[in-house]
C-alpha cells in the first residue's frame, strides 16, 4: 500500500482517448513530471487542459487530481486522459514507472479502495459484475451490489447478532448482578427471525444464478425437423448451417440471445437417430449429455411428419423441463397437441416461443424484484452463516450461554467474509485477481 501504482485503465488497443491512473502518496509528484500543470497547489477534482511532455513527446492531454481521501482508492489519485494510442499509453506508463511508480496488479486500485474503506468487498464485486455484464439483468445485479444491497443486508444481520451477543456477554460477565438476563427463549426467537431472513435471500439463488450464467436451452429432436433453423431464428442471425440433408449438425453449437433482460444460451444439437456414422454418433452422444444438463429442452417436431423423437418422448414422462414445439407450420397445421407451433422460416410465433421459454424457466416475481443472489462466494458464506445460526437455534434449550456465544460469533464472522471485514488475505487476493488490469 505504500507504493504509488499506475496502469492504463482503458482497454488495450487504439482508441480516441486512453486513461492512465496513478494512485498513491507520490501520485501528484510523479505525474507532475510528465504534465507540468500538475503542481502542489492544483485544484482537486477539476479537469486541467495542458501539455503531456516526456522523452521528446508532446501531446495535448487532460489531467484530474483527486486528493485523498476523496478518490476511488482513498489515496491521492491522478487520472491522465491522453490520446488513445496503444504505443503512447504504454510509453507513458513506462515513463511513470521509471519515475518511481509501480505497475498496478490486477484489481489493485479496487483492492486499495476496499482496504481504505471506500467500499466493501461485495461492492467491489459489483463493479466486476458491471464490467463483465452481458445482459440487462446482469447489469442490474452488478449495480445492486455496488449500491450496497449485499452490504446492507449483511450489516443488518450482523447488527442483530451483535445485539444478542452483547446481552449474552452481560449475562456471562456479570452473573451476580440483579438484572434481567437474556433467556434461551429470547435468543431462539431472534435467531429464528434471522434464519427466516437468510432463507428468504437464499430462495433467490436459482434466479440469481440464471442471471449470472444465462438459462441453458437445448434444441433437440429428430433430424431435419428444423432445430438449426430455429436456433438461427431465435438468435436473429445465421449461426448454424441449415440444409435439407439429415445429419447436417454434428457438434453442439451455441449462441446467446437476450429476452426481457435475461440471457438465454441456446444449444443446437445433432438430430437423434440410429446411425452408423461415427462422427454423427459422437454428436448424438453430446446431444444426450446436453439434454441432461439443460434448464429446458425444446423437443422439436416437424409439422408434416408429425413424429416426436422417441428418446425425448420417454424423457417427457419424467421431467417438466421439456417443451414440445411443432415447427414448419407455414407448410402444414400442427396435428398433435403441443406447447407451441412455430415457423422458423417465416418467423411466426418466434417471439411467443421466447416468452414461453422465459415463463417456463424464470421465476417472474423474484426476477422482477431484482434482489437476487448472483455471487457464488456470497451464497457459500451465507449458507455457512445459516448453518451456524441453525446450530445456535438447535442448541438453545440445552447448551450454556457461552456455547451459544461461540456459534453466534461464527455466524457473525461468516457474514463478515462477504463484506471483507473478516476475510483473510488469501480470499481478498483471489477476488481481486478476477479484475482486469487498471481497475
Ligand atoms: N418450410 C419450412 N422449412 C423449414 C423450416 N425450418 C426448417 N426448414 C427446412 O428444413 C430443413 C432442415 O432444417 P435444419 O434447420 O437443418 O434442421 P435440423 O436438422 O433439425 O437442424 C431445411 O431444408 C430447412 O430449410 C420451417 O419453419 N418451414
Ligand atoms: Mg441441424
Amino acid at each position: 500500500m505504500e507504493d504509488t501504482i499506475c496502469a492504463v485503465a482503458t482497454p488495450v488497443g487504439n482508441g480516441g482517448v486512453a486513461i492512465i491512473r496513478v494512485s498513491g502518496e507520490r501520485a501528484l509528484e510523479i505525474a507532475g513530471k510528465v504534465f507540468a500543470k500538475l503542481q502542489d497547489k492544483v485544484e482537486p477534482r477539476r479537469a486541467i487542459f495542458g501539455k503531456l511532455n516526456f522523452d521528446n513527446v508532446v501531446d495535448d492531454a487532460l489531467a484530474i487530481y483527486f486528493k485523498a481521501p476523496k478518490s476511488f482508492t482513498g489515496e491521492d489519485v491522478v487520472e491522465l486522459q491522453i490520446h488513445g494510442g496503444y504505443y503512447l499509453a504504454q510509453s507513458l506508463v513506462n515513463k511513470l514507472i521509471s519515475l518511481g511508480a509501480r505497475l498496478a496488479e490486477r484489481g489493485e486500485f479496487s483492492k486499495r479502495a476496499v482496504l481504505n474503506g471506500q467500499m466493501d468487498m461485495s461492492q467491489a464485486e459489483g463493479i466486476i459484475d458491471i464490467i463483465n455484464a452481458n445482459s440487462q439483468a446482469q447489469l442490474r445485479a452488478g449495480s445492486g451490489l455496488l449500491a450496497g444491497a449485499m452490504k446492507n443486508f449483511v450489516g443488518e444481520l450482523q447488527d442483530e447478532i451483535t445485539q444478542i451477543m452483547c446481552e449474552v456477554n452481560v449475562a456471562l460477565d456479570y452473573p451476580e448482578h440483579d438484572i434481567e438476563y437474556i433467556t434461551a427463549q429470547k435468543i431462539a426467537e431472534v435467531v429464528k427471525q434471522l434464519l427466516e431472513k437468510i432463507d428468504g435471500k437464499l430462495s433467490t439463488v436459482q434466479t440469481g444464478l440464471q442471471v449470472k450464467n444465462g438459462v441453458n436451452v437445448v434444441l433437440a429432436g429428430n433430424p431435419n425437423v428444423g432445430k438449426s433453423s430455429l436456433m438461427n431464428s431465435l438468435l436473429g442471425y445465421d449461426r448454424a448451417i441449415v440444409t435439407d440433408i439429415a445429419g447436417t449438425t454434428r457438434d453442439t453449437i451455441s449462441g446467446s440471445y437476450e429476452f426481457n433482460g435475461m440471457l438465454f444460451n441456446l444449444i443446437d444439437t445433432a438430430g437423434l437417430r440410429d446411425t452408423q456414422d461415427v462422427v454423427e454418433n459422437a454428436g448424438i452422444e453430446r446431444a444426450k449429455a446436453e439434454i441432461q444438463h439443460a434448464d429446458i429442452i425444446l423437443s422439436i417436431v416437424d409439422a408434416e411428419k408429425n413424429e416426436e423423437s422417441e428418446d425425448l418422448k420417454k424423457l417427457e414422462k419424467n421431467t417438466a423441463k421439456i417443451l414440445k414445439i411443432v415447427n414448419k407450420i407455414d407448410k402444414k397445421e400442427p396435428k398433435t397437441p403441443c406447447d407451441l407451433a412455430v415457423s422458423a422460416k417465416t418467423g411466426e410465433n418466434i417471439d411467443k416461443l421466447k416468452q414461453l421459454i422465459f415463463n417456463k424457466t424464470v421465476n417472474d416475481k423474484i426476477y422482477a424484484d431484482g434482489d437476487f443472489l448472483t455471487n457464488t462466494r456470497h451464497i457459500q458464506d451465507l449458507k455457512s452463516a445459516r448453518d451456524a445460526l441453525q446450530e445456535t437455534f438447535d442448541n438453545c434449550q440445552t447448551a450454556t450461554l457461552d456455547c451459544l456465544a461461540v456459534t453466534l460469533m461464527q455466524a457473525w464472522n461468516k457474514l463478515g467474509e462477504i463484506t471483507g471485514e473478516c476475510a483473510n488475505e488469501k480470499i481478498i487476493n483471489e477476488i481481486f485477481a478476477k479484475f482486469c488490469l487498471g481497475k
